[in-house]
């Protein structure tokens, strides 16, 4: 068996917890490989909503194993908060959740010196969720990090010897204040500590080729999308982990011939939170009245996204990166009410077109865009492709043919249910 992945391809909030709950039954695992509660996962399930940050999107499926790869950073506090709230639904998470021993602890001085990073920055600020992701990362990079599995041996005494380490820098370099601050969080952050040490710790690269090997089905979700990644997304406005495939092969320790089908998720449209370029966004009303329709506000920050026209250059680069075989449109919906729908097609950068993603997207690449008509159809009701109004075909169509995949899921709605198999 491979493992199959799936990816947002664009500045993440894709819609991809729903997918992965959709898509889980046809797998024995699902696992998390990159990122951390920067994710923010939405589940709508019958009657009520989820937002995950760490935990994998199939938990609610009892009998599939939920794995937090290697590649994970992850915060005790926040993973005890999220395994508190899905509890009150009746489920015993020890049974079919399992952390890898590899994953890197967010501490909580990691998120002050994200907080005073940023600060630092003024104006150049990332617009990081302030989770301690870049900081973290950093340590793990820099081969400073506390990993899950140190906290079965000196782990007080490693801890001290780290957080100390911060301190020198939010003194030195920051002047940042974090004496009452540390001293309220890291009671509830120990506290996080033995919630988590009531969990299976695992070698997950073992236990997932394992699972290969035997036959076993293994979804691998992706958290933030392409255009955040730390190597292809708009440097140095990204997240720090490797978003894309490749991402999954580090992420989780399976080789790169052992991945299968690459599910590359997109919105109908595109949205973005923090700074950074974004060469398709409206800042007029038209924007607005997609972030209305949308509800687009941050799932984990609660920030107004910014929203804009589907961009297929950045599409394009992001399928080439990951390698996707089959594309899944989200929230077709959100575009019901508009008389006519642009799609960029080409940047104009200094009077010449190009259909190539660039270095840096500066504010001389324009948007070339087509508009095509829009289908002014309620698609929240419908529940087969035969219903399709031919305007939204003739949209599917245009991008299939512009990127040379399958469109082979259309999402018309926040619920399970919502979801449109295309033949
Ligand atoms: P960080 O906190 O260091 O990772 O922030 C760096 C940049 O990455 C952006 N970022 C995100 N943008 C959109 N969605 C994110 N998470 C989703 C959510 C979850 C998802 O709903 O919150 O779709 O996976 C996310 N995480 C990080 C951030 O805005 C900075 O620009
Ligand atoms: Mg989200």
């Amino acid at each position: 068996m491979k493992v199959d992945v799936i990816l947002g391809l664009q500045w993440g909030d894709e819609g991809k917890g729903k997918i992965v709950d959709v898509l889980t039954p046809k797998y024995d695992a699902i696992s998390r490989f990159q990122g951390g509660p920067n994710a923010g996962h939405t589940l709508e399930i019958n009657d009520f909503k989820q937002v995950l940050h760490t935990i994998p999107s199939g938990i609610f499926h009892e009998n599939k194993a939920n794995v937090i790869g290697n590649g994970v950073v992850l915060d005790p506090l926040i993973f005890k908060n999220e395994i508190e709230s899905i509890k009150k639904h009746g489920l015993d998470l020890r049974k079919n959740l399992y952390i890898s021993k590899k994953a890197h602890l967010i501490l909580p001085t990691h998120k002050m010196l994200d907080a005073a990073s940023e600060a630092a920055k003024g104006d150049t600020k990332i617009g990081s969720t302030l989770k301690g992701i870049g900081p973290t990362y950093k340590d793990k990079i820099g081969r400073d990090g506390l990993r899950v599995g140190d906290l079965t041996e000196n782990f007080e005494e490693k801890y001290t010897s780290r957080i100390n380490a911060h301190k020198d820098l939010l003194d030195k370099y920051y002047e940042f204040d974090y004496s009452k601050l540390l001293e309220e969080v890291e009671k509830e952050w120990f506290e996080g500590i033995e919630a988590l040490k009531q969990f299976t710790f695992v070698d997950s690269e073992h236990m997932i080729n394992d699972m290969i090997q035997d036959g076993k089905s293994v979804l691998a979700e992706g958290a933030q999308g392409t255009l955040l990644d730390i190597d292809f997304g708009s440097y140095p406005f990204v997240t720090s982990s490797n978003t894309i495939c490749a991402g999954a092969c580090t992420g989780l320790g399976i080789a790169p011939q052992k991945i299968g089908n690459v599910y590359g998720i997109f919105k109908a449209y595109c949205t973005r939170v923090g700074m950074g370029p974004f060469p398709t966004e409206l800042h007029c009303e038209t924007g607005q009245k997609l972030r209305d329709a949308g509800n687009e506000y941050g799932s984990t920050t609660g920030r107004p996204r910014r929203c804009g026209w589907l961009d297929l250059v950045a599409l394009k680069y992001s399928i080439m990166i990951n390698g996707v075989t089959e594309l899944f449109m989200m929230k077709g919906d959100v575009l019901d009410d508009f008389d006519t729908i642009k799609i960029c097609v080409g940047y104009e950068i200094d009077g010449e077109v190009v259909d190539k993603f660039p270095f840096e997207l500066g504010d001389n690449v324009k948007p070339v865009f087509v508009e095509l008509p829009g289908w002014k159809t309620d698609l929240t009701k419908l529940t087969h492709q035969n219903e399709f109004p031919e305007e939204l075909n003739n949209y599917i169509s245009f991008i299939e043919k512009e990127t040379g995949l399958p469109i082979t899921i259309a999402s018309v709605g926040p619920n399970r249910a919502q979801t449109i198999k295309i033949e």
